[in-house]
């Protein structure tokens, strides 16, 4: 892969780049596919970022949502992995080569059913990366089966319902610690865009659960993931502002009615209140306000998690500065006595 030029006619972003370095092929997806929205908001979000599509390192699984790394920053590295296995391919090239951005993109179906040993392992061991589920309650790739985010009583095309307790990723995230946890929706391009970046500035597992309607599948009456239902429950818990660290930090929003997360490169997520001050660190609040929201039939969407988990994984094991694949052959493999030593350790 090479890396992109920078251009210097045009508009160009804060390392010279174009809008077009951080596009991808023509979608082959279906017109208005939630998805095509996703990737859209990437774009931009990377560009506006300013971030070098040649550090990033794209990894999905298997699915409309997983086919479009495709389509978004033609650059950058890229595996379209296996169905439900995006996870552990994304842990090894994140440990290989730290210095990586990863990001990766799934389905519900890829992550919430296939993939959900490897999906509650990841974000258990905190791997620095933006984990983007495309989230429309069906598999949409081999027809419109519900998936394990569907919501009980709704509804096939053909109008039998679902009577299975859906899987709430955001929640299961919460529990497991998970140090970034937000939903969004496709819909929203604007909050979409927002989340994207202050995930891309955390460090650790950074999840985004977004609502992503199947216009072919799961966009009819009845069915609690389309557009207009989704539109017609849409709670933002908070107005949010992403102020990148390059940027003079100028707050102006009164005491008591905003809360600021500062991540880990120094950027920060201004949240201003709507309804009443929110604070992500709590656990405790973050559960209690996505089950408040499902009695009282809302969809809640925003930064609704970001505890204080300082250490990702490769921190948590000690990896030395350089990335691995940047070690030569001599530095990798540990001489007779060392070997030997660990060897007489185990004994
Ligand atoms: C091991 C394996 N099992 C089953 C399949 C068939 N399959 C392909 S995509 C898919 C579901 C995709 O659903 P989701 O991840 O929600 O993506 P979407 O198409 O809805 O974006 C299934 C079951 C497969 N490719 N591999
Ligand atoms: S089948 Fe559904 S998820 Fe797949 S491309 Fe079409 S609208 Fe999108
Ligand atoms: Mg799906």
């Amino acid at each position: 892969m090479s890396e992109p030029t920078p251009v210097k006619k045009g508009k160009e972003n804060r390392i010279g780049l174009d809008k077009g370095c951080y596009s991808g092929a023509a979608s082959t997806l279906c017109l208005g596919c939630g998805h095509d929205s996703i990737t859209a908001a990437i774009v931009q979000a990377y560009w506006d970022m300013g971030v070098n599509p040649y550090q990033v390192a794209k990894i999905s699984g298997i699915g409309c949502s997983s086919k479009t790394p495709a389509y978004f920053l033609r650059k950058s590295h890229g595996f379209n992995s296996v169905h439900g296995r995006m996870p552990s391919v994304a842990t090894g090239a994140g440990l290989v080569n730290k210095d990586l951005h990863i990001l990766g993109v799934s389905g519900d179906g890829d992550s919430a059913s296939i993939g959900m040993g490897q999906f509650v392992h990841l974000l258990r061991r905190n791997i620095n990366m933006t984990y983007i589920v495309e989230n429309n309650g069906t598999y949409g790739l081999t027809k419109g089966q519900f998936s394990a985010t569907a919501d009980v009583g709704s509804k096939l095309k053909g109008g039998q319902p679902n009577n299975l307790p859906p899987v709430d990723l955001c929640e299961l995230a919460i529990q497991l610690d998970c140090s970034f946890v937000a939903r969004g929706f496709a819909g929203d391009r604007k909050q979409l865009i927002t989340l994207l970046k202050a995930a891309h500035s955390h460090q650790g597992t950074a999840l985004i659960d977004v609502l992503s309607p199947c216009v072919t599948f799961n966009d009819h009456e009845g069915s609690t993931k389309s557009y207009n239902y989704i539109r017609d429950h849409y709670d933002p818990i908070a107005q949010a502002d992403f102020i990148p660290s390059y940027d003079p930090i100028e707050i102006e929003h009164p005491e008591g009615t905003s809360h600021t997360v500062t991540l880990h490169d120094g950027s920060k997520v201004l949240l201003t209140k709507i309804k009443e001050s929110y604070d992500p660190s709590r656990k405790a609040q973050a559960l209690s306000t996505l089950e408040r929201a499902k009695d009282e039939n809302k969809i809640v969407t925003g930064l609704v998690y970001a505890p204080h988990r300082n250490e990702d994984f490769a921190t948590l094991s000690n990896l030395v500065d350089t990335p691995l694949c940047h070690l030569s052959e001599s530095e990798l493999r540990p001489s007779q006595e060392v070997l030997q030593s660990i060897n007489d350790s185990m004994r």
